[in-house]
């Protein structure tokens, strides 16, 4: 059986070569391991830090095999080294994948290093008034997307100067959708993390929309009847950690209106999403058309196995949305972060008539702003 291990996980990473590590936790025949996930990480380790990846192997039933040998790596020694336990040692400025070998599976963190004495956060990573055009990326952050499909600087109506990002959403029959969609990176694997902008819905006729108005699918074959606000993201979209906040044609008997949810998705559920049920009845009513609205959003990814995640919404200046206690997290260990996200995307419901929908000041934060 060592032989066998030593085939399976050394080919990949010479897990092998310290013998003692495996005699000392030789596995039986009953405790093979099918998986191995991070269960907890540094996300971040100054120069000369140092931080424990702890990882966990299961067998082909789930069941947990603490002592199960495990080898470790990292993909830049020059950045952050990870020594026989998992003990990682930042080196240098930088990110690295450190992994964890079970059985020749691997799970992996990243983790990124800092200059000693160096704040972690920057407090404002990325911020744009869209007065230049697209501004540039800040941080590493920014948009990763600058020509996108119905989605355009324009000079309409605008929060601060005389830009902003509009959202066009072409007019079509009822059953049939539409889609204006900003990506955006936010710079660094991040857990958690504060968004602020300002968005505008039409009360009809800036720049030629139509009022904002949601439509049920009701009698189409997909009822699908959400158009998303704004979308966070691990490396991967689907079936890993992914929060989506949209809203849907009106629950609170008003044409039109719009209410407000909070959905998210993670590895191991591949294509469920779990409502918090967490929402506010209505988020977008004739009080609110033709006036920018002041968007805070504040998400905490969940540590892996804890149901600490969080989802704050508020506009302006009061709290709409307040999802806790979530157990929102990437189970397998492996994109327990947030990289990227976009902003509108798919309306499942489309509009009757061109509908635009704008955004401007849009801020990404990676330090509580006090909110
Ligand atoms: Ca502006």
């Amino acid at each position: 059986m060592l032989t066998l291990l030593c085939l399976l996980a050394g080919a990949l990473t010479g897990a092998c070569a310290r013998s003692g590590d495996l005699a000392a936790g030789r596995p039986s025949v009953a405790e093979i391991a099918a998986a191995v996930q991070i269960v907890a990480a540094p996300s971040s380790l100054a120069v000369g830090q140092q931080g424990q990846v702890v990882a966990l192997a299961r067998d082909g039933a789930g069941k947990p095999l603490p002592s199960y040998p495990l080898s470790w790596a990292t993909s830049d020694s020059t950045i952050a080294g990870v020594d026989s336990t998992g003990l990682v040692t930042g080196i240098s400025q930088g990110s690295a994948d450190i992994s964890a070998v079970a059985n020749g599976l691997l799970a992996t963190a990243r983790v990124s290093v800092f200059l000693p004495g160096a704040d972690q956060s920057v407090g404002v990573v990325f911020s744009d008034d869209f007065e230049g055009g697209y501004g540039p990326q800040q941080n590493g952050a920014g948009w990763t997307n600058t020509a996108p499909v119905n989605v355009t600087i324009s000079s309409d109506v605008a929060h601060s100067g005389s830009n902003s990002l509009r959202f066009r959403f072409p007019g079509k029959v009822d059953c049939l959708d539409a889609s204006a969609e900003q990506r955006f990176a936010v710079g660094r694997p991040l857990r958690e993390l504060w968004l602020e902008y300002w968005i505008y819905f039409p009360a009809g006729g800036e720049g030629g929309s139509a009022r904002y108005a949601s439509r049920t699918q009701a009698g189409c074959p997909s009822t699908a009847d959400n158009n998303k606000l704004l979308s966070l993201f691990g490396p991967v979209y689907n079936g890993e950690t992914t929060l989506g906040l949209q809203s849907w044609s009106s629950r609170n008997g008003q044409p039109g209106d719009a209410r407000l949810d909070v959905a998210y998705s993670k590895a191991g559920h591949n294509g469920v999403w779990f409502y918090p049920g967490a929402n506010a009845d209505p988020f977008v009513s004739d009080a609110d058309r033709g006036h920018w609205l002041q968007l805070r959003v504040h998400v905490r990814l969940a540590d892996v196995g804890v149901s600490n995640g969080h989802v704050q919404v508020w506009k302006n200046g009061a709290l709409i949305l307040n999802a806790d206690n979530l157990d929102w997290y990437d189970s397998t260990g492996q994109a327990n972060y947030i990289v990227q996200g976009y902003l509108m995307g798919w309306s499942n419901s489309g509009f009757t008539d061109t509908t635009y929908v704008y955004i401007d000041d849009v801020s990404i934060m990676d330090r509580d702003p006090g909110w």
